[in-house]
């Protein structure tokens, strides 16, 4: 028996211990090691019984997916396959137990339901969340799902990947009984009463009652192709899984494991599939900073407080109330701070009317936040927060004033989305506990957090602002100091191509449509009067100043906003908005953009999806290449988890730096130079494009070449 799989006995009970930390992954001797321990038991007359546990945090986590890339590489050459073992299992003569703690996903639920039965601790989770790495069930999970818990509630937890708790896999049959206490011991109580009784122990893939029939089951599978196409638009896994459990209903148990298997492999040799594999990893990669290793001290953060209930103040607030942490929010006037206070009573009393939460969780945050008109209790705070104007005298006004408020210790940090962490900390005496917290708006919503270093900023700092970044439930990208840093900045070059293509010859819903047909959430120029244009002018007519002469600036947005069309708060904006804030193109848009044109000797013509894709995409890995070399973002990686956080990218296309790997870096490389020589200076290449195209390279290899010398 390997040491990854370790068989004892308790009495007539058999007990299989999986030990592979830390998640008990099925690594390669994983299930090798399962299938001798039922051998064994099955030979050992003088077992009667078997549980199977897994050490540490959880029950098995689902397939090793370190092993998917070694395939699709051609670098392993069989598959993985656990077909056989979850078979044994099932054809043991003997009771067998699936003991869940911690999490039963993937291949660890696939093998639970090989057991003939299953117990769990309440706090357990049990799901098949293939679809969220571009893949399917590969090990019957498809199969036996439906046999436990129904056509309807496989077909959904098959296609959305989300998890269910023990409690609800109690009630849909998936799991058997819920122990209360030593799981263990409950699980060896459990399969003594299995062998008291005699009964013959049930193989799931036996088990049909629940598998329904033509009339019923197929507006189960219309409705979730339907919620799918809509839900994970653009994604093939999800309708993969549905046609996976659909033939679970229409053949025999053998044909719908073949018939999985031919879909898997669909979805494991896809794009897709190795662009959110690779997310997966990236959003962990995000957290390690090289320099500033687990052992870094961290300062205790008991006490928050924030500057500003606006759009973003308030959303900051709620971020700590709903990580059980006390905050208090300020602002300058009683109205401000009423409105503040209204938006996020509102925001919460939204979340339990659509039953996220009960009025008492709502409660117990709102009692968290503290409103107030003063600085009382800041020198209490662990971290004060600012989250006022975009403007860089009012915010060294402040952390001038933070500075004599603040404890010793205290980390202050800035909201802001684009100016100098270096400049505001120079306000203080204290510019080590300096840091930039970029929240995306809503920050109560968007995942992201930019997390930006000045040159001060201390480890203890950084290493503390990651922590609470998991703490938030917010995925936290280290990122230096530059303007825009790494979003906005790479955003800024994105909105200045779509509006280059409109002025050419593309209509607004054209831009925007070929890149909601892309897979982005939504268009540039839809976003632009979602988020209000005027922000964007106002910032623009703060920097005209810094405007070279003769290079070519976007002019449109500008005259929109002349004219008071701001974008949805004001009814029209590069579209008309109805009631319900539905855009509808605008001939009057079209007329300016036309008579713009015109005054700029722009000759307009035809432009196709493909080159709206390239002139938009490629000037956010060019730009990306260029943040990579100054060191703005520590990876290429980073960079791809800050798209899809907080600006819609699509998961399934792995992000701009990863769509470009995808492309062939050869290739853009080409295309960025041709726009050179069309469009002139904004599209000079960045040295490492060129670098890494010439030498046939991707981003993910100098990923990989950085962390080998880290
Ligand atoms: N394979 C390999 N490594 C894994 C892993 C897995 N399945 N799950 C986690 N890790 C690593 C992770 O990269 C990190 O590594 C460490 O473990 C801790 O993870 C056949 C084909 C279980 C809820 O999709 O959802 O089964 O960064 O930080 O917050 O049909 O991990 O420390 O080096 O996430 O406590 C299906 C994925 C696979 C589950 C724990 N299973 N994992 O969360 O820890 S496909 C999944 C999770 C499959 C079958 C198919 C979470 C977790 P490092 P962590 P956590």
């Amino acid at each position: 028996m390997s040491e990854l799989v370790t068989l004892t006995q308790d009495g007539e009970v058999a007990v299989i211990t999986v030990n592979n930390p830390p998640v008990n992954a099925l690594s390669p001797g994983v299930p090798e090691g399962i299938a001798e321990a039922i051998a064994k038991i099955s030979a050992d007359d003088s077992i009667k019984g078997a549980v199977m546990i897994g050490s540490g945090q959880t029950f098995i986590a689902g397939a090793d997916i370190k092993e998917f890339g070694k395939i699709t590489s051609g670098q392993r050459k069989e598959g993985i396959n656990f077909l056989d073992v979850i078979k044994s299992i099932e054809d043991c003569p003997k009771p067998t137990v699936a003991a869940i703690h911690g999490t039963a996903f993937g291949g660890g639920l696939e093998v639970a339901m090989g057991f003939h039965y299953r117990v769990a601790v309440a706090s357990a989770q049990v799901g098949q969340p293939e679809v969220k790495l571009g893949i399917i069930p590969g090990a019957a999970g498809t199969q036996r799902l439906p046999r436990l818990a129904g056509v309807a509630k496989a077909t959904q937890m098959c296609a959305d990947g989300n998890p269910i708790p023990a409690k609800d896999a109690l009630a849909a049959g998936i799991i058997d009984s819920i122990v209360e206490g030593d799981l263990l011991s409950g699980a060896i109580a459990f399969v003594k009463e299995k062998i008291a009784s005699g009964e013959k122990p049930p193989k799931t893939r036996e088990r049909n009652e629940k598998l329904g029939d033509e009339a019923s089951n197929a507006p189960i599978f219309e409705a979730a192709r339907a919620l799918a196409k809509k839900t994970a638009r653009g994604m093939m896994a999800p309708l993969a899984a549905i046609d996976a459990v659909e033939a679970a209903t229409k053949l025999s148990f053998d044909e719908g494991v073949a018939r999985e298997r031919e879909l898997f492999n669909q979805c494991l040799f896809s794009d897709q599939s190795k662009a959110m594999i690779h997310v997966f990893f990236g959003e962990r990669e995000v957290a390690k900073i090289p320099g500033i290793g687990k052992d870094t001290p961290q300062i205790a953060i008991n006490k928050a407080a924030v500057i500003g209930a606006g759009t973003m103040g308030g959303g900051i607030a709620m971020n700590y109330a709903n990580a059980g942490i006390p905050v208090i929010m300020k602002e300058t006037t009683q109205e401000a701070l009423d409105r503040g206070v209204a938006t996020i009573r509102k925001n919460y009393q939204n979340s339990v009317n659509k039953g996220r939460f009960p009025q008492e969780v709502m409660d117990k945050r709102m009692a968290l936040i503290t409103p107030q008109l003063t600085y009382d209790g800041f020198d209490q705070a662990d971290i004060i927060t600012e989250a006022v104007f975009e403007g860089m005298a009012l915010k060294k006004e402040i952390f001038s004033e933070l500075d004599k408020i603040a404890k010793p210790g205290a980390i202050l940090a800035s909201n802001t989305s684009t100016l100098s962490i270096d400049e505001i900390a120079s306000a203080t005496s204290r510019p080590e506990f300096v840091i930039g917290h970029h929240y995306f708006s809503p920050a109560n919503v968007m995942r992201l957090l930019e997390i930006v270093r000045s040159q001060a900023t201390s480890n203890e700092v950084i290493a503390t602002s990651m922590a609470l970044s998991k703490r938030l439930k917010k995925v936290g990208v280290l990122v230096g100091n530059c303007y825009g840093f790494v979003g906005n900045r790479m955003l800024h070059q994105y909105g200045r191509e779509a509006q280059f293509l409109v002025e050419e010859g593309a209509k607004p819903q054209e831009v925007d449509g070929a890149l909601y047909k892309f897979g982005m959430a939504m268009g540039p120029l839809a976003v632009g009067d979602l988020a209000g244009l005027d922000v964007g002018w106002r910032i623009r007519k703060e920097h005209r100043h810094l405007e070279k002469p003769g290079v070519r600036y976007a002019k449109v947005a500008d005259e929109l906003c002349e004219r008071g069309r701001y974008g949805q708060k004001t009814g029209a904006g590069w579209y008309k908005y109805d009631e319900n804030r539905k855009a509808i193109p605008d001939p009057e848009v079209d007329a300016l953009i036309e008579q713009i044109a015109a005054a700029q000797g722009i000759a307009r013509r035809v432009i196709t999806e493909e080159e709206i894709i390239e002139r938009t995409q490629y000037a956010l890995i060019n730009e990306g290449a260029k943040i990579l070399e100054e060191g703005i973002a520590l990876r290429a990686v980073d960079i791809d988890i800050i798209y899809l956080s907080g600006y819609g990218y699509p998961a399934w296309r792995g992000g701009p730096m990863w769509y470009g790997d995808t492309v062939g870096l050869k290739k853009v490389y080409d295309r960025v130079c041709q726009f050179h020589a069309e469009h002139g200076e904004w599209w000079t290449p960045a040295p490492l494009l060129k670098e890494l195209a010439e030498a046939g390279k991707t981003f993910a290899a100098f990923d990989k070449a950085k962390a080998a010398t880290a």
